[in-house]
């Protein structure tokens, strides 16, 4: 790296924090109120959303609509109805049923703080609170009803059966067995790749992106997605809990194959190497530019957390 680009780097890691920051204040603004008898099930929503993590999935969204030029707010819900997806995702994940994870973003877990019947419960409103939160958007942007409409369509899809959700159900029956290859990127494709691949689809389609520009995003965003679990894997076994915020050697204690089971570390960060390459070349494939955006994808590389 030359000095201009570390400088231009130095820019971008500033810029970083204080796009999370903007993120949160979106994500704040879009919890409901702690009210009512049951509010019990808004404190533990907001103690997983607001715990932290890395926002990536809302960042990527709106830094994939700025791609296409969107300038407006109607990605703001679609931010926080994601990112409250993504966060239902790791509280259920984390259940006694599931992973029996005590540490998530550095904090304890939803179900060790709550109680197991509100940590489930949790999960489900932040689910369902996510579909309120994105169907707000018809009323508070009602010229721009037939995007919304169909970012609605690719939020349900990418994270259901058709998506993160079917890449878990295959992820939780093979555990405990040795998976091939084919088996293992299914997975990855479905549980991690889908979510993020819903995050710039959404962005593009909010901003207005065609048919085929959309379509270009989503393989670009299948490989984020490929290169961004594999280096979960590698931090899995390289990192510490202190760093990660999680448990370490996870995969290990479920007996989940992995890349790193399947090809060792060097020949995974290759994949995450290559990967990550592939898709900065298909969004330089695009007619916008959005210098942050890559930057980004390249600092997944290289991330530590
Ligand atoms: C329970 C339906 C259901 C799905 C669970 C997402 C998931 C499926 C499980 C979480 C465990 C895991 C390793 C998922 C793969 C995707 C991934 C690496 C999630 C963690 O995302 P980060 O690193 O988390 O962006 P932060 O905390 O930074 O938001």
């Amino acid at each position: 790296m030359n000095s201009r680009e570390a400088e231009g780097a130095c820019g971008f890691h500033e810029l970083r924090k204080k796009r999370i920051q903007e993120i949160e204040q979106i994500l704040t603004g879009y919890l409901p109120k702690e009210e009512g008898y049951q509010k019990i099930i808004m404190e533990a929503m907001a103690y997983s959303l607001m715990a932290g993590g890395k926002r990536l999935r809302p960042m990527l969204m709106r830094e994939t609509y700025r791609l296409f030029g969107g300038k407006g707010k109607v990605v703001e819900p679609f931010m926080a109805a994601l990112e409250m997806i993504h966060t239902y995702s790791l509280v259920h994940d984390d259940l006694p049923a599931m992973d029996d994870d005590e540490l998530r973003r550095g904090r304890k877990t939803t179900h060790v703080v709550y109680g197991e019947d509100l940590g489930i419960l949790a999960g489900d409103a932040l689910l369902n609170y996510a579909f309120e939160t994105a169907a707000s958007a018809f009323a508070d942007y009602p010229d721009e009803s037939l995007a919304i409409g169909k970012a609605v369509g690719i939020l349900g899809k990418k994270a259901g059966i058709y998506g993160m959700l079917g890449g878990q159900v295959v992820d939780v029956k093979e555990t405990g067995r040795a998976v091939d290859k084919d088996v293992l990127d299914f997975i990855y494709a479905l549980k991690t790749g889908a979510l993020l691949e819903s995050a710039m689809m959404i962005g593009a389609v909010l901003a207005g992106a065609g048919e085929e520009e959309v379509w270009t995003v989503e393989k670009a965003a299948g490989k984020v997605g490929l290169a961004f679990q594999v280096q979960d894997d590698i931090l899995d076994v390289t990192s510490t809990a202190e760093v990660l915020g999680k448990p370490i050697r996870s995969d290990e204690k479920n007996e989940k194959t992995t890349y790193v089971t399947l090809l060792g570390i060097e020949e995974a960060k290759k994949v995450v190497e290559r990967e990550s390459f592939e898709a900065v070349e298909l969004l330089r494939g695009l007619p916008g530019s959005n210098p942050y955006l890559e930057w980004l994808l390249g600092e997944l590389v290289h991330r530590k957390k």
